[in-house]
């Protein structure tokens, strides 16, 4: 049966969304009402018979056919089909069709033929290697003030202070740096106790075989327990020496490419504060309890790793349509995924291994349950700020991975990607 979309009526999540699109400086992201001038790369070909001066008659005539028209690549070989003549390959970013229409109007009375051979949007900027990530950081998305008014995390002017104080961890680090310890507060450290006592006592009956078999080596190794909070430099050194995940301390929400993007180099982006003191057991925003209980045993797995890293490659300088795609299967899997294991339901979704009380109402809400289908998540949405309506439910992680990465192979990028993890950076092919 094919899961009903489900309307996101919550004013929350739609206001949540709008202030998405309408935040801070998002550098190499275009806004929305730009789109329909987004330039097009445009190749023109044409063949000119051999005779002196015709590529410069070609050229002037290029150059007034459009006030801005500037060539960006432009290439020759003799004619394929006729003795003498020359084909010429001619690059430019068009702006809107007219400037492709006058541009080959401009030549026609010059050249034997000429056609246009290719348009494609551009690609986005995308990192090449691990250290192009620190370009996120001063990139955080804000939450707008409609939510604010919902959450005492966003008012709570003494913890906003604190927020500050830790966040700026996160603007100044940079790759390759061990990432700075925090002296949580007493208050901090009540909050981690309960989100902890409370989600332990679930783990056994709820959790995914694998969030099981990796919890208790994060408290032998990385200081996991009631009354610590673990450090992320602590517990990034033990996850490189599991599937080679490094964390980088991040002050709030990406925007979701590059999130996604900083997976293709299995870098998880993490917060380092702690949600607000009154809502231990449930908040919309991601926090270290969210890191460090949810996602943090799973990227320990191997098989959950590559999915994991699978989503960051199908991402990298995919077109936002891709990106919006690649981010809601990414929502109904790594954040709030269910499984099937020895005929029973499990999480493995961070959301819910992070949320004592969506942990347990998700694993006993059969009707909200629906086999994992990348497409069929794709296009199914969903509420940020309350518990989901439907969750996907998959046989294995390598299953999941599988999946993914056909879903993921229909898109069409000009160009694939490889990860080369000596050089830990992203090799590029059959591009141009
Ligand atoms: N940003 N810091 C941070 N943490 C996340 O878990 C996160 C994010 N941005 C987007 C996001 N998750 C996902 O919901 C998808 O949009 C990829
Ligand atoms: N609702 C989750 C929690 O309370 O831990 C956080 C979800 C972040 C996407
Ligand atoms: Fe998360």
């Amino acid at each position: 049966t094919m899961a009903a979309a489900v309307d996101v009526t919550d004013s929350i999540a739609n206001k949540l969304a709008d202030a998405q699109l309408s935040v801070d400086v998002p550098a190499t992201e275009t806004p929305a009402e730009a789109k329909v001038s987004t330039p097009r790369k445009t190749t023109l070909l044409f063949s000119v018979s051999d005779s002196p001066g015709v590529l410069e008659r070609v050229l002037t005539a290029l150059r007034g056919s459009s006030p801005n028209l500037s060539l960006t690549r432009i290439e020759s070989r003799p004619s394929l089909s006729t003795d003498f003549d020359y084909d010429f390959f001619v690059d430019f970013d068009a702006a809107n069709p007219g400037i492709t229409a006058a541009a080959v109007k401009s030549i026609e009375p010059l050249v034997n033929q000429v056609r246009v051979v290719a348009e494609r949007d551009p690609v986005p900027w995308f990192p090449r290697k691990i250290a192009d990530l620190d370009s996120f950081a001063a990139k955080t998305l804000s939450y707008g003030e409609e939510l604010a008014a919902d959450h005492p995390g966003f008012t709570d002017p003494v913890y906003r202070a604190r927020r500050e104080e830790i966040t700026r961890i996160a603007r100044t680090y940079r790759h390759g740096q061990p990432i700075p310890r925090i002296e949580y507060t007493d208050s901090e450290r009540a909050t981690w106790r309960a989100v902890y006592n409370n989600l332990t006592q679930l783990y056994p009956t709820h959790a995914c075989r694998e969030h099981r078999y990796i919890f208790p080596l994060l408290e032998q190794n990385c200081g996991y327990g009631p009354d610590n909070i673990p450090q992320l430099e602590d517990i990034s050194r033990f996850l490189r020496d599991c599937t080679g995940f490094t964390l980088r301390p991040v002050t709030g929400l990406l925007s979701a490419r590059d999130f996604l993007n900083g997976l293709a180099f299995r870098v998880f982006h993490s917060t380092q504060y702690v949600r607000h003191h009154s809502v231990p057991l449930y908040t919309p925003e991601p926090d270290l309890c969210h890191e460090l209980l949810g996602h943090v045993p799973l990227f320990a797995d191997p098989d959950f790793a590559d999915m994991s890293q699978e989503f960051g490659l199908a991402s990298l300088g995919a077109s936002d349509e891709m990106i919006e795609l690649l981010a809601t299967v990414y929502w109904f899997t790594v954040e709030f995924g269910l499984c099937k294991q020895n005929g029973e339901i499990r999480a493995y979704g961070a959301g819910l291994l992070s949320s004592f009380g969506e942990l347990e109402h998700s694993v006993k809400a059969f009707d909200s349950h629906r086999p994992f289908d990348p497409a069929v998540a794709a296009r199914t949405k969903y509420p940020i700020t309350e518990y989901q309506p439907i969750y996907f439910v998959t046989d294995s992680f390598a299953d999941a991975k599988e999946r993914i990465r056909r879903f993921a192979a229909e898109s069409s990028r000009p160009f694939s990607v490889r990860y080369n993890p000596l050089t830990q950076s992203v090799e590029i092919l059959d591009g141009n």
